[in-house]
Order: C-alpha cells, then sequence, then structure tokens
C-alpha cells in the first residue's frame, strides 16, 4: 500500500461551521488514522482478520462512547463530534468504524439509556477503555429487514431467564465479550439482554468467506438454554423501539463514515489523474475524466452539508428518524458511486491493493446492506412524506 496522503476536501468551507473542539478531535482521529490504521488495513483485510492491536488506541481517541458521559467512562462530546470520528474512522476502513460504531451506538447507547444504575457503572467505563468489547445481536437468518418477526426468546426460571435461539450477521460477536441481545419474553414482547462470554449454552462462531468487511469480524450469536442472571434484563424500555431507537444513532454514525469513505476514493482519484500520462497528457486533462471528478466534489459537499444539519438537529434532540435514513442512504449510495467511479479513473490500478478503492467499494457493499438497507429506507422516507405504511 502507498503512503497515506490524503487531504480532506472543503469545498464550501465546512470547517467554519465546526468548533474549534470540533477540528481538533476530526484532526485527531485523522492523524491517529494516518499512524495506526493506514499502514496495516490492507494485510488485515487480505488475511481476513480484524486488527486488534487498535482497540486500545480506538479507546485513546475517544471512539468508544464518544457521546457518553464522563462520569461512565465516555468523552460527553456532543454529536458532531462523534459523526466527525466515524468519518475518520472511515476514511480508513469502513471495518474499523464498525467497530466504533456498535460499540458506541449498539451497546453502550442501549446500557446508558435502558438500563439501570448498576449496570451502567458495571459496563460502561470497561466498554469506554476498551477492556470489555461488545456486540449487537438483532437479525436473524430469517428476519432481517423484519427483525419484529424475531423467534429469539425467554422464559423466567425464577432466578434466572432461560435464553434460546440464534442470530447471524453480528459485528464482533466473534471476539466480543459482551452481547446486547433482542429477544421475545413468554408474551411476546422484545426485551434486551445482557448476555456475556463463558455463559454456559452460549457460542459465537465465525462467519468466513466475506468479499466486504473482510478486516471486521462477523459471526453467529448462539443461545442454547442459556442461563442469564436477572440482572442482566435492560429494565428501561422494550419494545421493537427499543432496538430501533439504538439504530437510529448507529445509522446517523454510518450517514458521517460514509463521507470518509467517499472523501478518501475521490482524494485518491484526484491524485492519480494528475499523476497518470496517458497521449501525452495527465489524464485529468481529459473531459471525461473532469466530468467524474466534479460530479463527486458536487455529491460529497452536498452530502457534507445534509449531514452537519443533520448533527445539529441530533445535538438539539430533534432529529427524526426519517431524516436519519435520508441521510444513512443519501450518502451510502453517494459513496458506493464514487468508489466505482474513482476506481474506473485508476484503470487497472484500481483494483489493486496498492490503492484504497477497491476495499471501500467492497466494504459499503455490506454498509449499504446492514442498519437497514437501501430500499428499507426509502420505504421509511415514503411512509414519513404520504403517512402509508409499505411495510404492513
Ligand atoms: P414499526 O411498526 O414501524 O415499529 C415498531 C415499534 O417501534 C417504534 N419505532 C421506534 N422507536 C424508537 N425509535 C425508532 N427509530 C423507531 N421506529 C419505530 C414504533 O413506534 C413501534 O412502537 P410500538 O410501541 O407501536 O410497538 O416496525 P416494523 O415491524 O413495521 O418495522 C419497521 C422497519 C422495517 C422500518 C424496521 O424494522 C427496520 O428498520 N428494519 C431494518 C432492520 C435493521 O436496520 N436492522 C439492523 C440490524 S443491526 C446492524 O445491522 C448492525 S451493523 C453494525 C455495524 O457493523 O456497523
Ligand atoms: P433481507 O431482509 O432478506 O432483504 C433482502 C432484500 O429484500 C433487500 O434488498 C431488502 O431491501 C429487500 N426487502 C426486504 N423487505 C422489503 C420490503 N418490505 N420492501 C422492499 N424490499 C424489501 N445485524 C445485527 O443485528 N447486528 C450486527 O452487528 C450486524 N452486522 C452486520 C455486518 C455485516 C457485514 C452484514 C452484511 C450484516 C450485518 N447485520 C447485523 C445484519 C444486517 O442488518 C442485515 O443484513 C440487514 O438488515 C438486511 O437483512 P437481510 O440480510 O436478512 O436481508
Amino acid at each position: 500500500m502507498k503512503p497515506d496522503l490524503f487531504t480532506s476536501p472543503d469545498y464550501f468551507h465546512l470547517d467554519e461551521l465546526l468548533t474549534e473542539e470540533h477540528r481538533l478531535i476530526r484532526d485527531t482521529s485523522r492523524e491517529w488514522v494516518k499512524k495506526e490504521v493506514s499502514p496495516i488495513i490492507e494485510e488485515a483485510c487480505q488475511k481476513a482478520k480484524f486488527p486488534n492491536q487498535i482497540l486500545t488506541g480506538l479507546a485513546e481517541i475517544g471512539a468508544f462512547g464518544p457521546y457518553i458521559p464522563a462520569e461512565y467512562g465516555g468523552a460527553g462530546l456532543d454529536q458532531i463530534s462523534y459523526g466527525l470520528i466515524m468519518q475518520e474512522l472511515e476514511r480508513g476502513d469502513s471495518g474499523i468504524r464498525s467497530t466504533a460504531s456498535v460499540q458506541s451506538s449498539l451497546v453502550m447507547y442501549p446500557i446508558y439509556n435502558y438500563g439501570n444504575e448498576e449496570q451502567r457503572k458495571r459496563f460502561l467505563p470497561k466498554l469506554a477503555s476498551g477492556e470489555l468489547i461488545g456486540c449487537f445481536g438483532l437479525t436473524e437468518a430469517d428476519h432481517g429487514s423484519n427483525p419484529g418477526g424475531m423467534t429469539t426468546n425467554f422464559k423466567d426460571c425464577g432466578d434466572y431467564f432461560l435464553l434460546n435461539g440464534a442470530k447471524l450477521w453480528i459485528s464482533n460477536s466473534p471476539f466480543a465479550d459482551i452481547a446486547i441481545v433482542w429477544a421475545k419474553n413468554v408474551e411476546g414482547r422484545i426485551k434486551g439482554l445482557i448476555v456475556e462470554r463463558g455463559m454456559d449454552g452460549f457460542t459465537t462462531p465465525e462467519t468466513h468467506g466475506k468479499w466486504s468487511l473482510r478486516a471486521s469480524a462477523t459471526g453467529e450469536l448462539v443461545f442454547d438454554n442459556v442461563k442469564v442472571p436477572k440482572q442482566n434484563l435492560l429494565p428501561n424500555k422494550d419494545g421493537l423501539g427499543a432496538p430501533l431507537g439504538c439504530l437510529d444513532s448507529a445509522r446517523y454514525g454510518i450517514a458521517w463514515g460514509a463521507i470518509g469513505a467517499a472523501m478518501d476514493c475521490y482524494d485518491t482519484a484526484l491524485r492519480y489523474s494528475k499523476e497518470r500520462h496517458q497521449f501525452g497528457k495527465p489524464i485529468g486533462s481529459f473531459q471525461l475524466q473532469q466530468k467524474k471528478l466534479a460530479e463527486m466534489i458536487t455529491e460529497i459537499t452536498k452530502a457534507q452539508f445534509l449531514t452537519w444539519r443533520l448533527g445539529v438537529l441530533k445535538n438539539e434532540d430533534r432529529a427524526s428518524t426519517a431524516q436519519i435514513s435520508m441521510c444513512k442512504r443519501n450518502n451510502v449510495d453517494m459513496a458506493l458511486k464514487i468508489a466505482r467511479e474513482s476506481r474506473q479513473i485508476l484503470g487497472g490500478m484500481g483494483i489493486t491493493g496498492d490503492y484504497p478503492i477497491m476495499r471501500h467499494m467492497m466494504n459499503l457493499e455490506s454498509v449499504v446492506t446492514y442498519e437497514g438497507t437501501h430500499d428499507i429506507h426509502l420505504l421509511i422516507t415514503g411512509l414519513d412524506i404520504t403517512g402509508l405504511n409499505a411495510f404492513k
């Protein structure tokens, strides 16, 4: 892999809308990615191995629970800071951002918002420091876009809950210490349980053979009569709205992250177009290549402003689920298209690991699918503007 020469496009001076603290957090994350992620990510991806040596560094830059209050070990930052960290991590690799998204929004978020004080104090500081790593089990083999149909279940056995079922496609499951598991009680009501590695009957087989997110570990969660202590039930919210609330936070982070992947592809293609000569001229001088690059920077700029505005609304607690859906869908689609166009600008070199573009492109095929597919987000927007529900 070539040295990381990334420079960030900021065509409309969005930096002027960020605070000094935002810029400092963004630049710190960017430098960390250049130093710790860029040199190792290509090999991790080729070997399909999550680089777990970066976990401590992720914790140190505040990527685990950026918006969780400091009294629970979090960084106590605002939502734009959270977004900027996700942007920089995904500029490095979607799999690295995935790990931080899951830890922050799908594990720490539900413990902080739906857990009791004992659970917050027991788990959050260790999750913030990276001493514990978590995962989030919602999807099942037969229930992906429709998680409300889940069959994983638990029953009250007096001293404990007995958990049975299985989850599929779970980021970080092969090495996570704890799992936030969504399961139905005997009345069919969805509740969240904290399942800990080492509990009898709980296994986490790894999923192999992925062509996407290869530097991220994905696996199953299998529950065969697992006795979960009663104090591990999240008491303060239930129903499908509980996991969907976590997804709002994670999808928001992904919207920022996708901009990072798009910026890396654009920056790589722009530099290459000025260095690579054909027909005696830099390929960047040909109108067809300029069209690609000009459209890329236009789309990145539009996404930056949409997402910054979403961050302002999120800080004011006014961002709706549908606004988050629109932004996640738009930005991931934008990033995928930019990855494909950038790859073409690099010609044959674009398919090699000497450049990050093909890796981003393959990663984004997962990002456009997880946390709600491209089509599901369109239907969420459709429901919001028409009031007519395409899911029922
Ligand atoms: P629906 O009837 O619309 O809603 C059920 C209940 O939930 C409430 N609700 C929400 N509550 C809080 N926050 C939200 N965002 C909410 N959205 C809905 C709703 O009011 C209702 O409450 P109640 O009290 O009436 O029961 O649900 P539905 O069954 O029709 O499904 C709607 C749909 C399809 C939009 C939803 O299920 C969906 O988003 N599907 C996509 C599934 C998905 O995104 N899965 C992600 C799995 S996690 C993952 O991919 C992690 S990857 C991480 C990484 O590696 O980075
Ligand atoms: P399906 O739901 O079977 O959808 C297949 C196709 O049908 C899609 O194109 C979809 O848009 C379309 N479709 C479905 N319903 C409708 C409809 N009503 N109208 C129109 N079209 C429809 N899940 C977790 O719980 N935790 C994780 O950590 C996690 N990590 C993941 C990591 C990776 C790498 C991947 C690939 C997935 C991960 N997931 C995780 C699962 C992810 O959220 C699901 O894959 C996703 O929600 C889609 O579910 P599905 O794959 O079952 O597809």
